[in-house]
């Protein structure tokens, strides 16, 4: 009921009567009056005034089911929403989920992660109070082959849930890094189980620097967060809301082909590096071109003097000239 009872009052700025939320939950006075309790330890300012009702005052940047249920939107996201104040990793939390039987769109969040995991064994910095950590459980009929491209579905949608939520420009630094100012506010981590032709689930991973004002140092020249670039406060469930309603959109699109032809324009003019000289770190021989664009699979074009190359995520990584973009 919490659930419901905040949704309520957050559709009005004004006061809601008692009377009126017994009878939308058939509960009795004190049990509203418990309701409301209870979310006032959690955070919660609500004014309750007599002959008038309970209104919300302000909204306290948490992260818990309440919170996320009473803004969800979405259509199958997060039906199941699980959220935990610390835990190793979403990623690692969500594949368990996963073998536990939970299904295609389970949500989990954290607001603290301690083993945070990023790409090829790097880790990911979420400390309390401040980020978002969060994986989606998906577990779609598609050819295990053409999972890699869900990566840059998500930083689509990032890119254009911190446009929606800030008003500010998002870039996505190929293929799945959202850039603001030349310095990462958000990585995304897909990680896959599957057999040779079918997926077990898939795991979208998406960490966002949101509310943190300084990184610790190893980090500090590559990282920023929302809150520095943009100076506002920003609601992290506000957020997150925004980031999945828009992936939604945009995986409906890719699932009709299982690529990502239809979201190419979208992409590529979100993209940092199109028309930009990067440096390809490939083991094998690096080279340097001008980025042009993804193809309809996900990969990075790359012109270099005498042919273009097509430069697939997973095995490189992508540079500017002179530094991180
Ligand atoms: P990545 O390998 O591209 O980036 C990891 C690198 O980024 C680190 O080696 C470090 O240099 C830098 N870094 C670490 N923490 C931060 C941070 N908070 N902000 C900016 N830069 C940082 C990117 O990997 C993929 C990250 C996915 C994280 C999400 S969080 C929810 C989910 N659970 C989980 O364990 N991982 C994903």
């Amino acid at each position: 009921m919490r659930t419901e009872l905040l949704t309520m009052l957050r559709e009005t700025n004004d006061y809601v009567s008692g009377q009126k939320i017994c009878e939308t939950f058939g509960v009795s006075r004190t049990a509203v009056w418990k309701a409301v309790n209870q979310l006032r330890k959690s955070g919660y300012e609500i004014e309750a005034v007599s002959n008038k009702g309970y209104r919300l005052l302000s909204i306290p940047d948490i992260l818990n089911q309440n919170e996320l249920l009473s803004r969800r939107k979405t259509k199958w996201i997060g039906i199941d929403t699980l959220c935990y104040e610390t835990i190793d990793s979403t990623n690692a939390q969500a594949k368990r989920l996963a073998e536990a039987g939970y299904g295609n769109g389970t949500l989990i969040v954290a607001d603290h992660q301690e083993a945070g995991r990023g790409r090829r064994g790097r880790s990911w910095e979420t400390p309390a109070g401040t980020n978002i950590a969060m994986s989606l459980l998906l577990k779609p009929e598609i050819n295990p082959n053409n999972a890699s491209m869900i990566t840059l579905v998500a930083a689509l949608a990032v890119s254009k849930a911190i446009t929606q939520i800030t008003g500010e420009p998002a870039p996505i630094k190929w293929p799945n890094d959202i850039v603001m100012n030349g310095k990462k506010v958000c990585g995304i981590l897909t990680e896959m189980s599957a057999q040779f032709d079918y997926v077990n689930h898939i795991v979208v991973g998406i960490g966002i620097n949101v509310n943190i004002e300084s990184f610790p140092e190893e980090i500090a020249e590559i990282a920023t967060s929302l809150r520095k670039e943009t100076g506002k406060l920003i609601s992290r469930a506000e957020l997150i809301e925004a980031v999945w309603e828009q992936f939604e959109a945009a995986y409906e699109v890719y699932l009709q082909t299982q690529d990502l032809r239809n979201l190419v324009k979208e992409y590529d003019a979100r993209l940092v590096n199109m028309h930009r000289n990067v440096k390809v770190l490939d083991p094998k021989e690096p080279f340097e071109g001008k980025a042009m664009g993804i193809t309809p699979r996900g990969e990075l074009m790359v012109d270099t003097w005498e042919s273009r190359k097509l430069v697939s995520s997973g095995e490189v990584s992508v540079r500017g000239i002179y530094g991180y973009v």
